[in-house]
């Protein structure tokens, strides 16, 4: 399995190639990998290997199309490339959003960037009035922690689905609390929670799950679920009643009905009981060779590479961002930084300034580490990280 990229789940950017390497110098270390590992995963494609999140949206696919209801059409060859229209605007995502700021988006122009999410395409197909139901899958890219279940570039699939007028009828006009706390907006919010349940029924069988409240700007009520993963509950969706004014945008205003995104390596790391994120990239035939066309297995763990720990402390300035450092250990280092954990905050009155101390892990997925090599990645990270004005201790 690993990756995953556009060759696994069989879609393309209509970029030609020289034109994304020109992108890859401006966007950093998400969009540098995807060409590399694109290239990569074509090539794993054709030797039969590298299936792990295509048979994971097989799986969701099928599912759809065994429910009664609206047949769902699959789109997945939209650009990853959109405009801050389709990503935010469209979504109600106000002007001032964490999400939209380049510490969390990589923008290739100040008008368009690399999908932070597939409800970048949402309102396209619901303007089209295509399909009343339909799902949609890409790779979405963004700077965010660094973890085991956290990575720059990943895929979604999202899912909407409309309601037959005469079963909403209703809360026909209806806008904000008196559409939010009518009878049809529970009915449409229950739909969304047993299917989605009934989806991880069909991926799982039987597994601990729970429902939290979630905030989206274009959902509302809006939940997430999470699914209870080697001891810890795991974020594997994000989901809601679509919001009555994104419905209107995008002309669909007399309809309603709900939507989903959900992580693909994260249900693919439970079905496959894969534990690192990062595996979805290794080139180890350890791993890679696990996976084959149809065949649903657990991955069989290989005894992991020792990992080194390296801590680094600094004052911060005041407009400091904390993604804007991850970014930069990533730059530096690639995937052999496992974690990055804030380990020790304190603020010296006198000074008026703020110190932060984090500890990283390094460790590679498919080699030793020497010391000299980690020790030499560290001493280039204590330097640059200079430019984000920090000053280290
Ligand atoms: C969204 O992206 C919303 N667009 C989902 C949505 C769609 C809500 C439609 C309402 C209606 P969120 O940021 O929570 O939500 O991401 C959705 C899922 O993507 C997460 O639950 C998780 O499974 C996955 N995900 C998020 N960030 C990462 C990451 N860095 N690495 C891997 N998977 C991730
Ligand atoms: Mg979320």
């Amino acid at each position: 399995m690993s990756v995953v990229w556009f060759s696994v789940l069989e879609y393309d950017t209509n970029l030609p190639y020289v034109e994304q390497k020109t992108l890859t110098l401006e966007l950093g270390w998400g969009f540098r990998s995807f060409c590399r590992k694109r290239r990569a995963g074509r090539q794993r494609n054709k030797k039969g290997q590298g299936f792990s999140v295509r048979i994971i949206r097989s799986l969701i696919q099928e599912y759809f199309a065994s429910l009664d209801g609206p047949e769902f059409k699959v789109y997945d060859a939209e650009d990853p490339i959109v405009t801050v229209t389709q990503c935010f605007d469209d979504l109600r995502i106000p002007p001032d959003h964490p999400g939209r700021s380049p510490s969390d988006t990589y923008y290739v122009t100040d008008e368009t960037l690399l999908r932070t999410h597939t409800s970048a395409h949402q309102s396209e197909h619901l303007r089209s009035g295509e399909a009343d139901a339909f799902l949609c899958a890409g790779d979405v890219y963004r700077r965010d922690e660094i973890d085991s279940s956290h990575y720059p570039a990943f895929h979604q699939l999202e899912g909407v689905r409309l309601f037959p007028t005469d079963e909403v009828k209703g809360a026909e006009g209806l806008t904000g609390d008196d559409w939010t706390s009518s009878p049809e907006c529970k009915l449409v919010a229950d739909d969304l929670k047993s299917t989605l349940e009934g989806l991880m029924d069909h991926l799982f069988g039987e597994t601990e799950k729970r429902w939290s409240e979630d905030y989206f700007p274009f959902t509302t009520p809006s939940y997430e679920l999470e699914i209870k993963y080697e001891g810890r509950w795991l974020e594997v969706l994000g989901c809601g009643v679509i919001h009555e004014e994104v419905l209107a945008m995008s002309d669909r205003g007399d309809r309603r009905g709900w939507a989903f995104g959900l992580g693909l390596e994260r249900l693919a790391m439970i079905l496959f009981e894969i534990p690192d994120i990062r595996l979805f990239w290794t080139d180890d035939p350890r791993f890679v060779g696990q996976f084959k066309e149809g065949k649903i297995r657990k991955f069989v763990p290989y005894s992991k590479y020792p990992p080194v720990y390296k801590d680094i402390a600094f004052w911060i300035p005041e407009d400091y961002v904390e993604n804007d450092f991850y970014e930069l250990a990533r730059g530096i280092a690639g995937d052999i930084v496992e974690r990055m954990e804030l380990i020790d905050e304190f603020t010296n009155a006198k000074k008026g300034k703020t110190s932060k101390c984090y500890r990283i892990t390094y460790r590679s997925m498919d080699r030793s580490l020497t010391n000299d090599e980690v020790d030499a990645l560290q001493d280039e990270l204590r330097v640059k990280v200079e430019d984000l004005g920090v000053e280290v201790r």
